[in-house]
């Protein structure tokens, strides 16, 4: 008996087994869901074949979030297969690599259509789609990043792109309330992704939450189980909402004495 008997869900952003989409999948498909994964580009086809079919899914399509054809050819593909569904997870974020990092006043036009394009619009659209084939109600989940509220240098119009997000998060909620579908994001601490193996200082921004965390570093299987809670019947009437996972780091207001250096003596 698991908790996702019978449910049907889409898992967008799955790029390899470090994915937390994929920490995500494993959780739901321990449930017992039925799982359909949609990817980006040729070349990550060869990654998530063999990962969807580890979890019994035969579901697995090719989607540029930047296109709109692709988004609505993907989702008649859906609708073929999978009729309803119950759930989606949005798992999908991306800028130009040279906007992470350097002079935030520097980020480019460019770069900045770019990261919301991909990072906040997609949830839009796909929310929009993902709607019709919820006709009984369903649960939408997509990931965001403390950067979205307090400045993570570096991260610069990453985290522009997540305030959009989030926000758009609760006007999806408001939105999607009158067809019982809820809305919400997953604020996870920093895990080493593909997405986050290309970017400068990650290794030690990563530590400093390890430290500074009243729990420590956070993992794919954390969030996967966050994940389950918010896509399931337990979660009812929850919606528009940001749910922690990052082993308590946000309600930190300074580390811990004992883990600083500099200033005086420590005895
Ligand atoms: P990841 O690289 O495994 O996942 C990012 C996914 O975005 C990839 O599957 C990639 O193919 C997909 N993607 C990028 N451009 C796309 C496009 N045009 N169309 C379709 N898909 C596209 O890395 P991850 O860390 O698992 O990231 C997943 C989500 O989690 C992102 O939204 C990220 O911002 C968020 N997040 C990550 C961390 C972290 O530290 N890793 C922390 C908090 C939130
Ligand atoms: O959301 C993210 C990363 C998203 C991301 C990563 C990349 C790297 C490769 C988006 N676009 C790109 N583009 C690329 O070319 N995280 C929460 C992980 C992350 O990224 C950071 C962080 C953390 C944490 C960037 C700077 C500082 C901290």
């Amino acid at each position: 008996m698991g908790l996702f008997d019978g449910k049907k869900g889409l898992i967008f952003g799955v790029a390899n087994k470090n994915s937390i989409a994929w920490g995500i999948a494993q959780a739901l498909h321990a449930e017992g869901a039925t799982l359909g994964f949609s990817y980006a580009g040729e070349i990550l086809k060869k990654r998530v074949e063999p990962l969807a079919a580890s979890v019994g899914s035969d579901f697995v399509e090719e989607c540029d979030v930047t296109n709109d054809d692709a988004i609505a050819a993907t989702f008649a593909k859906i609708a073929d297969h999978f009729g309803e569904i119950d759930f989606l997870v949005h798992s999908i974020a991306f800028a130009p690599g040279e906007e992470l990092g350097g002079r935030f006043h520097k980020t480019s036009r460019n770069g900045f259509r770019i990261a919301l394009d991909i990072s906040c619009y997609s949830l839009i659209t796909l929310a929009g789609h993902a709607r019709e084939l919820m006709p009984n109600g369903g649960s939408i989940v997509t990931m965001t990043y403390y950067g979205a509220e307090k400045v993570t240098p570096n991260y610069n119009v990453m985290g522009v792109a997540k305030a959009a997000l989030e926000a758009s998060v609760r006007y999806l909620a408001w939105d999607l309330g009158k067809d019982s579908i809820r809305v919400n994001a997953i604020s996870a601490g920093p895990i080493k992704t593909l997405a986050a193996s290309g970017v400068s200082g990650f290794r030690k921004s990563l530590n400093y939450v390890g430290q500074v965390a009243p729990m420590g570093n956070v993992d794919q299987e954390d969030v996967g189980q966050a994940a389950l809670f918010l896509l399931s019947d337990h979660a009812t009437r929850i919606t528009g909402e940001v749910l922690y996972v990052d082993g308590g780091y946000n309600i930190m207001g300074a580390p811990d004495p004992t883990m600083m250096d500099g200033g005086e003596k420590s005895e």
